[in-house]
């Protein structure tokens, strides 16, 4: 792992950075990154003070008075360049997600892969920042719409996609001319390090002011701190729904903007009509891909009776052939948890389970031995359970896969919509009427909405995010860009009098 992060050009210990410059700080507070992988620390990551993130805020400050002024165009090459770089670095920066996050390696390259896209995507964009133009009610008048940069996007990223989030914020809050303040999740600091360094070569070759990208380090207090900055016009933070709520409560407190990308609890329904290669492919990707530490992990499975021992068969059959293990190896499907406190949770969700009546169809435990000693590992495990089983409605990051049977398709609708998030949901079906009825206004309340496609591995080109607790907002494609801008009307007079709207006369 070193000659990874000696290739990224990462020393082992870096602090609160800011564009180009990388200071480390002797005292104070530090996180250990271990990896789940083998339970070795990675490194020592020293924590952003207070004194620095007051040096960082102010430069990022003075960097957007330059940044903004950069053509869109111009800021697009910029990022196109930041695309290539990471092209170049891809298989080192995938190994060090699989390593320090636990994910599998082709998964850590997926990851990578879709910051590639962003960038893609942002490059485009960055010619189409469109606003409209509309008809004047009064004469000789003219009125059309900008969009403007923000200012400071604060964004606050989880360590499940410890680089794609980040980059899906970033990207297009830079093309849109904002600079950046992120603070990473604190159990993945390095793959946030390795980012921001990548990215300092490129700015450093293309002269962008200082302050452009700034990468602050620490735990959620310094979460807290950006979502009450009044210097930060927009925080984006991605993680779990209790974290989001206070980060949401924050920001609306000062009335500043907040994207929330909070927890999911995604549902298949499986028709009798669906075609179960696909079904069964698409629920095994889902439930134990990332170990089920994706928010659009597949959580439920609301099977037509008729079919549910069919369904519950084939995916027995499946799960025994899951190979679990470090994950960059890339013989094994599933890898570890992020840490121990993740395993504790995984077993808090089994017991629940077991008092609530689920029926247990694959047993689910921690395991132990010699390639386990991390003590992250764990079974991906399978539960019949009653829809208004209490556990159901909770969203637990880990393996655990909740079988629900339905009658009548209404009902499985209800099901699926009947808990608090609303992120990611699918249906398996061949059948049009199913298809499209959940599809409509009376189908998935849902901000994804798939047939038969699974729940989890969404396309950068459409817009990402969720209802319900789930927080509504939206990032990466389609215009979510709009987030990061601000929307000015301009209405122009041309003509030598000044009629007032709606006809209203006011004669002196
Ligand atoms: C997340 O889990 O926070 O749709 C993001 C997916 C990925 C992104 C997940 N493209 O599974």
């Amino acid at each position: 792992m070193q000659n990874i992060l000696h290739q990224l050009g990462i020393q082992a210990i870096n602090s609160g950075t800011s564009t180009g410059t990388w200071w480390e700080e002797e005292k104070g507070e530090f996180i250990e990154s271990f990896s789940p992988v083998d339970g070795k620390k990675i490194a020592t990551v020293f924590c952003t003070s207070h004194a620095a993130y007051n040096l960082i805020i102010n430069k990022a400050e003075q960097a957007f008075k330059e940044w903004r002024l950069w053509p869109a165009p111009r800021r697009g090459e910029v990022i196109r360049q930041v695309g290539e770089a990471l092209r170049k670095n891809k298989d080192e920066l995938g190994r060090l997600v699989s390593y320090e996050m636990g994910k599998s390696l082709q998964e850590g390259w997926g990851e990578v892969q879709e910051m590639i896209d962003i960038c893609d995507f942002s490059v485009g964009l960055s010619r189409q920042l469109h606003g409209l133009t509309m008809h004047s009610e009064r004469p000789g008048h003219r009125m059309y719409e900008q969009w403007h940069p923000l200012g400071i996007v604060g964004i606050i990223s989880a360590f499940n996609f410890p680089v794609a989030v980040w980059s899906w914020n970033t990207m297009l809050a830079w093309v849109c001319g904002n600079v950046t303040i992120w603070k990473p999740s604190e159990k993945t600091p390095l793959c946030a390090v390795a980012c921001q360094k990548i990215v300092a070569d490129v700015f450093q070759k293309n002269g962008l002011p200082e302050g452009v990208s700034n990468l602050i380090t620490g735990d959620k207090v310094l979460g807290e701190k950006i979502a009450s900055d009044t210097h930060v016009p927009l925080v984006s933070a991605t993680g779990s729904t209790r974290m989001g709520k206070s980060v949401g409560a924050a920001v609306g407190g000062r009335l500043g903007r907040s994207l929330l990308e909070l927890g999911g609890n995604n549902a298949i329904i499986i028709t009798p009509d669906a075609d179960l290669n696909i079904a069964i492919r698409a629920a095994i990707f889902g439930a134990v891909g990332t170990a089920g530490q994706r928010c659009t992990s597949t959580r439920r499975l609301i099977i037509h009776e008729d079919i549910f021992e069919t369904v519950k068969d084939r995916l027995v059959a499946a799960y025994s052939q899951l190979q679990i293990g470090n994950p960059l190896d890339e013989a094994n499907h599933v890898g570890p948890l992020i840490d121990k406190s993740a395993v504790e949770q995984y077993q808090h969700a089994l017991e629940q389970c077991r008092k609530e009546g689920g029926i247990f169809i694959i047993e689910g435990k921690v395991l132990e031995g010699d390639r386990f000693e991390s003590g992250c590992y764990v079974k991906p495990c399978i539960v019949a359970v009653k829809p208004d089983s209490q556990i159901v409605q909770q969203e637990t990051f880990a393996p655990i896969l909740y079988l629900i049977t339905y009658r009548d398709f209404e009902e499985a609708i209800a099901i699926q919509n009947s808990v608090p998030q609303g992120l990611s949901s699918a249906i398996m079906t061949l059948n049009l009427r199913e298809a499209e009825q959940f599809l409509s206004v009376t189908g998935s309340d849902c901000g994804i909405a798939n047939v038969n496609i699974g729940t989890s591995g969404a396309e950068i080109g459409g817009a990402f995010g969720g209802e319900k607790e789930t927080g509504g907002g939206r990032e990466s494609g389609s215009d979510a860009w709009k987030n990061y801008m601000r929307r000015q009307t301009n209405t122009i007079n041309y003509s030598s009098i000044l009629p007032l709207a709606q006809g209203i006369k006011f004669e002196i």
